[in-house]
């Protein structure tokens, strides 16, 4: 076809009434925000010549990452998790907010309201026949070094198959997710069980864009944290367990250098209560 009609004045003025320049209620925000999203895929219809059948088969697409609920799965495959991080970061740079541990994107998984707990949690209420025994614990420090006594961590992750509770229908609910409240030297323990890595389900619209791009699905094996406490800011991290095939090899972007934790085996439980680094003791 190769029709060029993006830069004429009836399509300009046309994609001003469509984002509703000319009407007044409304957000200005809003409008302006349209406005400009609008023009970059009006320009791209234009300068990809994208057919009739290329643009219902995108709104048909959609319409299916919709209804499977997968925007919010599509999102961190698609770098805005991890670019928004990046904002923030910058943001934190600039305001000399620096130290500590990194923070890393949430994730579309996460449910409020999980058992809480002191000091210690058992996480798994599930059996997990191919799951091993994992001692999760560390402190709660603030960016000067001194412990945050009280802190509340929330801690979840997937099972020994790479579901989470609530999105695996066959998991009770809240299984493998918990709220602990530090101790007095802010330091926490979990009971758990070692998670495997997560891939997108096959098929799925998620699934099919990746594919697409020729991209995979997977993620590493990782836990989940929220880190808060009054006055201090608000931590999203994760840690990712050493060894995964697809620690540097993320689909979400996820991995940083700083979150990649060594578990140490060790038989005697009781042992690794007592002693042994942060992170995942296995
Ligand atoms: C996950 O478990 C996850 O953490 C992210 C970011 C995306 C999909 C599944
Ligand atoms: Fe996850």
């Amino acid at each position: 076809m190769n029709v060029k009609i993006f830069d004429t004045p009836e399509v300009q003025d046309f994609l001003k009434t469509v984002a509703g320049f000319d009407q007044k209620g409304g957000s200005e925000r809003g409008k302006k925000i349209t406005h400009r999203i609008l023009s970059d895929l009006y320009r791209t219809i234009d300068d990809f010549d994208i057919t009739a059948e290329e643009y219902w088969s995108a709104v048909s697409l959609l319409n299916a990452l919709g209804q499977a609920s997968q925007f919010g799965l599509l999102s961190p495959g698609l770098g805005f998790d991890h670019y928004m991080d990046m904002r923030m970061d910058a943001a934190d740079q600039e305001a000399k907010r620096t130290g500590g541990t990194p923070r890393t994107i949430e994730g579309p998984l996460y449910v409020a309201g999980a058992p809480e707990f002191e000091s210690f949690a058992r996480m798994d209420d599930d059996p997990d026949l191919d799951g091993e025994t994992m001692w999760l614990h560390g402190q709660v420090r603030d960016t000067t070094g001194n412990p945050v006594p009280g802190a509340k961590i929330e801690i979840w992750h997937c099972n020994s198959k790479g579901g989470y509770s609530f999105f695996d229908k066959s998991q009770s609910p809240y299984n493998l997710r918990r709220t602990i409240i530090a101790d007095a030297e802010g330091r926490y323990h979990a009971l758990s069980v070692i998670p495997s890595g997560y891939g997108v389900p096959e098929g799925a619209p998620t699934d099919q864009i990746l594919k697409m791009l020729g991209r995979h699905g997977e993620r590493p094996a990782h836990i989940h944290y929220f880190v808060s406490a009054p006055g201090l800011q608000h931590l999203t991290t994760q840690i990712n367990l050493a060894g995964d095939k697809y620690t540097y090899d993320d689909f979400a972007f996820a991995t940083r250098e700083e979150l990649v934790v060594e578990g140490k085996r060790v038989e005697e439980h009781v042992e690794a209560k007592q002693h042994g680094a942060d992170g995942p003791v296995t």
